[in-house]
This record gives structure tokens, C-alpha cells and sequence, in this order.
């Protein structure tokens, strides 16, 4: 192991890399010989393609991938930081995910299978998925949306929520996905910022066996969201006391159901807006990220069919859920436009047990399984048997998203979930980037746990330094991006400056991803966590992900997550907040954890507090809130927006702490 403390020589901004991870994975041959991309010179030659004659590969994937009522007259439009792709072209990502396939003959095959956490079942073939979705579309016409109004759609995930958003697209309307745990408040500052005129709900959901209230939340929004003229509310739960407001709420079973779902899709400008998609910024307040028509469902398409090696007759089921990117891009727009059999499930999973994902996998046969590390780490501290349980062998392919996979929990995922069979692949993209920008290859990547390897065809990283130089091999520094590719936002929802500021001001012609990352040896990117976590211990800046895996790579701990707090004499002292398994939360575990980073990469990185937690603040993609953990640290009282907490008691259990 590197002694840290001795080697680390950085300039000031570049972050010293401290943790050493050589394990290396190549695919196994079985997978190599029937994979879409089955040899490094066939991804070479797609990589070359694309940064050498970018219009003339987009322009070639688009014609081949996507319908077009009308062609386009150019491919991009560049010119920092606006983009345009495939301009004066229509084509509508609803017809691209439903028409098209069946007109491709495969209208019977199963577009979603989807199962409640009670336990109920539903199928939805893609010709049976057109209807609701085009019965949808006629019903919101009737609630008087159009082309280019926003609708606010909080749902469980049900199939009616992949069909609302479907329903959104083939109209022309925005949709702006709000995940069904965020509070009324929330709501209403997502209406509001968005002047979005139908919320679609339902009257509850089911959530670890209780049900939560849904439609008593948009109320409570509502009272505060002058732009909404209707609520289409779906009975998902069957509860009859939901108070219906006269002239504004609708039940769904009253104005869809009845409806003839045979609505043809609208031609839409290839920059019609998609989506919108609020996410938290730095400074806590949420952000509309925008998406258009015809990059993004391209992107979403093209960057499924590489990275999971879609074959007709997989069961593909990405675990997230649709309130955020991940559910857009890679259960919806993507697996749907490459015509992929979709599991969809609604609940928790540890509910009624925790071997629930496990036991959806065997039903179901799933061949391809794509979820969070948060997820994982929750698996390991509940224990192998309720994986043991079960029958994966169905299983060809894992994937990661969302954080750094620790390479413990790959190791897991690799031996306990994969059998050591399955390729893994840790994808990392962003909200912004609407899809996938790196990713190993299942069938070319020899994977190294904790490393997102390799750029796809199309994405041209740069890692800089403050001043926009790139910085040394093996040196953390900013991750941009040096090209427009197709799927890439194109705004802040009504804040152009905040959109310049945050993503185009700090290099200039690039887009500045906010994260660090750094480049080995093999030319593998390793993304290092949020420019803003940065530690900075005596002048050397380590990042948090290196530290946090370390001690990760300890058998008594599940979780770590890592911040700065001032300190006078180090400029920044280390503080981890720990969660554990099978161990006492006593000073000598404390010693033991402290030591163990130190053994592990160096006298530098030791920990100063170590704090035992039940549970760390998390978003609701699972995303560590280090800022109110930088806050806890160092005794502050917690300040700026938490409408992304998935669990607000874990606050309180923090604060309790020590
Ligand atoms: C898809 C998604 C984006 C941020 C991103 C980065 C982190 C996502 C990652 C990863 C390391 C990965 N992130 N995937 N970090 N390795 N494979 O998560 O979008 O919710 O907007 O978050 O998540 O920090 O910048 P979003």
C-alpha cells in the first residue's frame, strides 16, 4: 500500500489519489462470443468514428434508431452553451417507443411486467401499452393540455406512471416527474417553478405494507400551486374517503379508461422539450433540468443497447425508480425504444422480507439486473441467506449507477449476486448528461472494481485543473466534457444564468460535470466524488469515495460516508459517519477503524472522529447528503433545502449521535 503522507507531491488543485485498487476482471469468454460489441476494435472504431466525424455517426445512428415525420436539415448546432441536435427534424419519442416497435412486428411482446408490492401482477404487451397510453393522451386533451404544457406527474411506480409519461411525449407535453416521497411543499415548488397546469397522482401508495396518502399531499400543494387547473387522480389503492374537488379533480377510471386509445402520435420538433427533471444543486435549491425530443430518446436508446447488450429475449429490470433520471432514461425511454422486456416493481425491498429483489429475479427470470450501490450495501448488511434462498441464475449482467461502487460491495455484487459469471457495469452518467457517458463494455471491459473504465462513443472527457489545464495521469482534478453529444441538457428550466454558471463558466467551451475524477494507468476513469467534498488535510486534497471505500473494505462496516470539518492546525480534519454490522459500537472499534484507514492508505487519511449511525441522510436516489453531514460535523445547525431527503429521521438519529 502507498504511504499517502509521503508520496503525495500535488499541486493545489489537483487531488492526490490515495487508495490502490489492481484487481482486474476480464468478460468471461462465453459472454464475449454472443455480445453486440465483441471486440475492442469494433468499440474502437465506434469511438473513432464518433470524434472524428461526429455529425456524420449522429447522423447515421438517428436515421437507423429513430422515426422521422420529418427529416432534419442539420445534425448539431453547437455553440457553448447551447445545443442543438437534429434541427428542423420531427419525430416524437412516444412513437419511437410504442408504434415503432410494433410496426416492427413485435407489438405482442411484453413491454412492462410489472408487479405491486402486494403482490399483484400485470403484463402489458407493447400493443397493449399503446392503447393506455394513447388513452391517456385523449384524456388529457380533454383536460385541455397541449403541445408544450407542463404536467406534474407523482405516482407510485405503477405501469400508469411509465404510461403517463408515454402519454406526455406522444402530445407534446413536458412532463416533470416529482418522486412520490417528497413532501407537498415540494410539490408546490416544482409546480410553481415550472407553471405546470395537470398534477397526475393517485389516491396512495404502498410503501413497506402502509399506505402512504398521495393525493392528500397534492392537496396540500395544490392550495399553493395557482398554475394547476386539474388533478387526474388513479385509485391504485381502492381508498374511497379522497376528497375530489369539484371542477378540478378527476378520477382516472372515470376519463381514461373510457377513452378510444387510438390517438396518433404528434410530430414534434426534434427540440420540443421532454422532460423536465428536478434535481438538487449545490446550494440546495432545486434545479429543472431540461431535456428535448429527439438527442435525448437517441442517447437513451443507443447508450441501453451498448452498455447492457440488449438481446430479444432478455428480462431486463433496472431497479430505480422513475422520479429520477435513472427511471427515465433506462426504464422508460431507452429499454422501450430498443424494444427490451421491462420489469417494473412498485414496492420496497425489503418488503414482506428482505429477499424480495431476489425472489423477483428468480420468478421472473431476469437476465440483466441494473440498480444502486445503496442498494447493495443494504443487501450485504442484511445478511447472504436471503440471497442464498434463491435461484439467480437466470442472471447475465449487473450494472451500478448513481455513486462510486466501493470495490467491497463490487466484490459482493460480483461473487454473491453474478455467481462470477456476470460482467458488471458501473455506469456513470449524470441527470444533465440524459444517459450514460462512461461505462465499461460487458462484452470487451476487463472491469476494475470501483472504476466507470471508459468514455463511450461520443463522449470526450477532459480532467483539468482550476485553470483548465489537464492535470498528470493518476492526479484527481475536474471531470468536463470537451464535445456536445446528443443527450446532453439544454437548460435550467427558466434560469438561463444559473444553467452558464453552474455548468459553462469555470472552463470555458466545456461542460463542467461537478465531479472529480482521475485517469490510471490503462487509461480507466475513476470518478472521485463532487468537486464540493473535496478534504482538504494539511494542503493535500483527498477525496471522499477513496476514504469512504477504505473503510468500506472493513468487515464491521456497511456504509461510510466522509467530510471535512475545520480544524486549526490541518486546515480540515476527517469525519466519518459509520453504519455497522455484527459489531459493537465502542471506542475499540473506533481505534480498529482508524488504524485500519491508516493501514490501508496512509497516515494522511485517518479518520479524526469516527461517529456510529443507524442510518446516513440520503437522497432519494440513495446519494449520500454529505452537506448536512458537513454541517453535523462540525455542530452547525442543518441549513439550505432538504427536500431531497429520502429519510428525515435520519437526521434526528445523527444529531443524537456521540
Ligand atoms: C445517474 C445519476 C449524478 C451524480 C454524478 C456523480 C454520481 C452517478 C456514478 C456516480 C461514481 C458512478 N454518480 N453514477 N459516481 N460512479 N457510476 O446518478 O444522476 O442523480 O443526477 O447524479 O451521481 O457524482 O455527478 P444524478
Amino acid at each position: 500500500m502507498p504511504d499517502a503522507s509521503g508520496s503525495a507531491s500535488s499541486s493545489s488543485s489537483q487531488i492526490d489519489h490515495v487508495l490502490i485498487e489492481d484487481r482486474k476482471f476480464p468478460p468471461p469468454s462465453e459472454f464475449t462470443a454472443q455480445a453486440v460489441i465483441s471486440s475492442e476494435a469494433q468499440y474502437q472504431e465506434l469511438y473513432d468514428q464518433a470524434a472524428n466525424n461526429r455529425d456524420g455517426f449522429w447522423d447515421a445512428q438517428a436515421k437507423e434508431n429513430l422515426h422521422w415525420f420529418k427529416p432534419y436539415d442539420k445534425v448539431c448546432e453547437f455553440e457553448a452553451p447551447n445545443a442543438k441536435w437534429f434541427v428542423g427534424g420531427q419525430t416524437n419519442a412516444s412513437y419511437n417507443c410504442l408504434d415503432r416497435n410494433i410496426d416492427a412486428g413485435i407489438g405482442d411482446r411484453a413491454a412492462i411486467i410489472w408487479e405491486g408490492e402486494p403482490g399483484d401482477t400485470r403484463t402489458l404487451t407493447y400493443r397493449e401499452l399503446r392503447t393506455e397510453v394513447c388513452k391517456c393522451a385523449e384524456a388529457m386533451i380533454e383536460l385541455g393540455i397541449g403541445t408544450g404544457d407542463v404536467v406534474s406527474i407523482y405516482m407510485p411506480m405503477t405501469p400508469e406512471l411509465a404510461i403517463t409519461m408515454l402519454a406526455c411525449a406522444r402530445i407534446g407535453a413536458v412532463h416533470s416527474v416529482i418522486f412520490a416521497g417528497f413532501s407537498a411543499e415540494s410539490i408546490a415548488d416544482r409546480n410553481n417553478d415550472a407553471g405546470a397546469k395537470l398534477v397526475i397522482t393517485s389516491d396512495g401508495l404502498y410503501r413497506r405494507g402502509k399506505v402512504l396518502p398521495l393525493k392528500a399531499t397534492v392537496d396540500e400543494a395544490l392550495a399553493k400551486s395557482p398554475t394547476v387547473k386539474h388533478c387526474l387522480v388513479l385509485k391504485r389503492i381502492g381508498n374511497d374517503d379522497v376528497p375530489m374537488k369539484t371542477g378540478r379533480d378527476v378520477w382516472w377510471h372515470d376519463v381514461v379508461d373510457s377513452q378510444p386509445g387510438t390517438l396518433p402520435a404528434t410530430p414534434l420538433d426534434s427540440e420540443a422539450s421532454l422532460f423536465i427533471l428536478y434535481t438538487s444543486g449545490s446550494t440546495g435549491k432545486p434545479k429543472g433540468i431540461r431535456h428535448t425530443t429527439a438527442g435525448y430518446n437517441l442517447w437513451a436508446k443507443k447508450t441501453f443497447q451498448w452498455v447492457f447488450d440488449h438481446r430479444d429475449d432478455d428480462v431486463y429490470w433496472c431497479t430505480a425508480d422513475c422520479g429520477w433520471i435513472t427511471g427515465h432514461s433506462y426504464v422508460v425511454y431507452g429499454p422501450m425504444s430498443a424494444g427490451a422486456t421491462c420489469l417494473m416493481y412498485e414496492g420496497a425491498p425489503n418488503h414482506p422480507a428482505e429477499d424480495r429483489f431476489w425472489d423477483l429475479v428468480e420468478k421472473y427470470k431476469v437476465s440483466i439486473l441494473y440498480t444502486a450501490p445503496t442498494a447493495i450495501r443494504a443487501f450485504i448488511k442484511w445478511g447472504d441467506e436471503h440471497v442464498e434462498k434463491h435461484d439467480l441464475s437466470s442472471l447475465r449482467l449487473l450494472g451500478s449507477v448513481g455513486e462510486g461502487i466501493n470495490p467491497e460491495a463490487w466484490m459482493w455484487y460480483h461473487e454473491k449476486i453474478g455467481g462470477k459469471k456476470c460482467p458488471i457495469v458501473d455506469t456513470w452518467w449524470q441527470t444533465e448528461t440524459g444517459g450514460i457517458m462512461m461505462s465499461p463494455l460487458p462484452g470487451i471491459t476487463a472491469t476494475k472494481p470501483g472504476s466507470c473504465t471508459k468514455p463511450l462513443p461520443g463522449v470526450i472527457p477532459k480532467i483539468v485543473d482550476e485553470t483548465g489545464k489537464p492535470v498528470e495521469d493518476n492526479h484527481g482534478g475536474m471531470l468536463c466534457i470537451a464535445e456536445p453529444w446528443p443527450g446532453m441538457l439544454r437548460g435550467i428550466w427558466g434560469d438561463d444564468d444559473r444553467f452558464v454558471e453552474q455548468y459553462w463558466a469555470t472552463v470555458p467551451g466545456m461542460y463542467l460535470t461537478g465531479d472529480n475524477a482521475r485517469q490510471d494507468e490503462d487509461g480507466y476513469y475513476w470518478i472521485m466524488g463532487r468537486i464540493d467534498d473535496v478534504i482538504n488535510v494539511s494542503g493535500h486534497r483527498l477525496s471522499t469515495i477513496e476514504v469512504e471505500s477504505a473503510l468500506v473494505s472493513h468487515p464491521a462496516v456497511c456504509e461510510a460516508a466522509v467530510v471535512g470539518r475545520h480544524d486549526d492546525l490541518k486546515g480540515q480534519a476527517i469525519a466519518a459517519f459509520v453504519t455497522i454490522r455484527d459489531a459493537q459500537p465502542d471506542e475499540a472499534l473506533r481505534k480498529e477503524l482508524k488504524l485500519h484507514v491508516r493501514k490501508q492508505i496512509g497516515a494522511l487519511a485517518q479518520p479524526d472522529d469516527i461517529r456510529f449511525t443507524a442510518t446516513l441522510p440520503k437522497t432519494r436516489s440513495g446519494k449520500i447528503m454529505r452537506r448536512l453531514l458537513r454541517d453535523v460535523a462540525s455542530g452547525r445547525e442543518i441549513v439550505g433545502d432538504t427536500s431531497t431527503l429520502e429519510d428525515l429521521s435520519s437526521l434526528a438519529k445523527l444529531n443524537d449521535e456521540d
